[in-house]
């Protein structure tokens, strides 16, 4: 794989500072040497800047930063279809708050067409961010971008018109576990596929995991995946600013990890939420170069132990 990393200091999604330094703290926890380590290419390809962009006042008053938001979004497009270019290349955008899927999202879902492909995209968030400006109460655009993204109404002159829109079938989210009232009456109805945290308990994540992979490999689609910091417990991952309880365990989120790396269809990674200001030490950076290392192959055992499956 060609890795392609790029910085998103976005922090206008969020509901507190801290996002910015994201990027930086990526960075700092060796990101660049735990992808080189595996054999892969790896360049930085720095960090993003956003436009200038004058959306008119929404009616929504509550909505925190729209124009700087829909800034980011324009330029955040662009960055993710020109980084996803050529057949080997896996653009890995290091956040930022979770706004930053309104524009590696629809970048990618227009870069998969070009190709002749159908993006997909495994959600791991505690948040399913399916607001829309309209029903956003927090005002806080960092629950809004898969909303956007799959084309649900009301972001017409306020965000950038979106090329391509991802079809709901091909959106998996785990780990859901705080819908607000709006978003869950919107999923029910979306098509997009909800594994909440009590299903995962349920079944384990695996079999939920391999189903969807399936899935993606029958279609011969290009996979993104957008991993949120608060789709972990927040006993092992502090570093974010909207901590929920009950979140995937250490060895649960490996295991998507390394299942993902298996399945050979990940084409592009966003790695989101982390606040280095509410980290320890830098711990939640370093879990989650840690994870993006097994999904890039990172393993303990090279010889066989895994060929054995109980029917
Ligand atoms: C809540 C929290 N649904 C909101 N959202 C997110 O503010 O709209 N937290 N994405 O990470
Ligand atoms: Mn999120
Ligand atoms: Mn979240
Ligand atoms: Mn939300």
């Amino acid at each position: 794989k060609q890795c392609r990393l790029i910085g998103v200091p976005v922090q206008d999604g969020a509901g507190r500072r801290g996002c910015e330094m994201g990027p930086s703290a990526f960075r700092t926890a060796d990101i660049a040497g735990a992808i080189a380590a595996l054999g892969h290419g790896v360049s930085d390809l720095g960090n993003v800047a956003p436009l200038a962009l004058r959306p008119p006042v929404h009616g929504n008053a509550a909505l925190k930063l729209l124009p700087e938001v829909a800034g980011w979004t324009a330029a955040l497009a662009e960055a993710a279809y020109a980084a996803s270019a050529g057949p080997d290349a896996l653009p890995v955008f290091m956040g930022g708050d979770h706004s930053l899927a309104a524009g590696t999202l629809t970048g990618l879902a227009r870069r998969a067409a070009e190709e002749g492909r159908e993006l997909f995209v495994l959600w791991l968030d505690a948040h399913p961010d399916f607001h829309t400006l309209d029903s956003s109460e927090s005002g806080n655009l960092h629950g809004v971008p898969m909303a956007y993204a799959t084309g649900r109404g009301g972001f017409d002159g306020y965000f950038p018109e979106a090329a391509v829109r991802i079809r709901p079938e091909n959106v998996c989210m785990m780990g859901i576990r705080s819908v607000d009232p709006a978003e869950g009456l919107a999923l029910e109805t979306s098509g997009i596929t909800v594994h909440d945290m009590r299903t995962i308990d349920e079944y384990g994540i695996a079999p939920l995991l391999r189903a969807f992979l399936r899935k993606v490999a029958d279609a011969r689609g290009l996979l993104h995946v957008s991993l949120d910091v608060d789709f972990l417990d927040p006993g092992i991952a502090p570093g974010v600013g909207t901590t929920v309880p009950g979140g995937a365990t250490f060895r649960e989120a490996h295991l998507v990890m390394e299942m993902l790396h298996d399945s050979g269809l990940v084409s592009s990674v966003d790695l989101v939420e982390l606040n280095p200001f509410l980290d320890e030490r830098g711990r939640t950076a370093l879990l989650m170069v840690d994870l993006l290392a097994s999904l890039l192959g990172r393993r303990v055992l090279d010889y066989p132990t895994r060929s054995f499956r109980p029917e």
